[in-house]
């Protein structure tokens, strides 16, 4: 059985979770991965498994919160799954008043999402289960997009990037969290090879990261930082950078 994540960063309502086996017997075919209710059921101990740093950058979400969220703004969580880091946003308000809206467009994630913030300080947080691509940004001193930028059609990214930038009020923030692609292709494998050490250490099989990574081929599609980089300041932020990384996995921060 595969040693259970630490959770320490999450309510006590997400930490009792069930251990992600969902790639531990041979699959055959390993069908296209999806945000169903199997993955909703595992999907603490399953990210915190997968991510190398992904606590770090959701506690971070909070200190950014604390710096950037205005009175009587809106902050918006793009792929909220089970609401980290709307959780995380909250705490770091310290009694603003803002309006936290958490968006996904798995309705499994969003009802798993509905009991977890119940048992939770969750009064700030109105949840929306919408496509991101379609929902309204205005009035935002912070977006949060962990690890959901990866999961839209590359084409789609410009026009949701820009829509966020208008949607932010000046010196307003973006945090966008992604697994990254390198170059050249032996750097990338180096990388992706760290990543996969790091999920034998915290107990998945090579079946499990074998099969995963099948799932998730050309369903999660990762950029190079440049192009992220290069694509936030062409929106017109005025400054964009990471500040975290771990082995392919980033957080950048764009300051409107
Ligand atoms: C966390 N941010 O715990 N519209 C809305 N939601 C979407 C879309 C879309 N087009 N595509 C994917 N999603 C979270 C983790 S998980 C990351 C985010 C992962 C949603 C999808 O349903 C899922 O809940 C989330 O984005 C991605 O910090 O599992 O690697």
């Amino acid at each position: 059985r595969a040693p259970l994540a630490s959770t320490s960063s999450l309510p006590d309502s997400m930490s009792e979770i069930k251990s992600d086996n969902l790639f531990a017997q041979p699959l055959g075919k390993v069908p296209g991965f999806v945000f169903d209710q199997s993955v909703v059921d595992v999907f603490p101990d399953m990210i915190s498994r997968s991510v190398p740093g992904y606590e770090t950058i959701i506690a971070h979400c909070g200190e950014l919160a604390s710096r950037f969220v205005q009175p009587d703004t809106n902050c918006y969580d793009l792929g909220c799954s089970l609401g980290a880091s709307s959780l995380a946003i909250a705490a770091g308000l310290n009694g603003r008043r803002a309006q936290i809206v958490a968006i996904d467009n798995s309705a499994a994630m969003l009802q798993r999402c509905g009991e977890i913030l119940s048992t939770t300080t969750g009064e700030h947080i109105r949840l929306v289960n919408q496509d991101i691509c379609s929902a309204d940004i205005n009035n935002a001193s912070m977006v949060v997009m962990n690890f959901t930028l990866q999961f839209i059609p590359i084409e789609q990214r410009t026009a949701l990037l820009e829509k966020i930038y208008t949607g932010l009020n000046p010196g307003g923030c973006l945090v966008i969290s992604e697994k990254l692609r390198f170059e050249p292709k032996s750097l990338d494998k180096l990388l992706s090879d760290l990543h996969h050490q790091f999920k034998r250490a915290q107990g998945y099989s090579d079946l499990e990261i074998s099969q995963k990574r099948d799932a998730i081929e050309n369903v999660l599609v990762p950029e190079t930082l440049d192009t992220h980089i290069q694509r936030l300041r062409a929106c017109g932020f005025q400054s964009a950078s990471p500040w975290f990384q771990c082995f392919n996995f980033c957080s950048l921060i764009a300051i409107k």
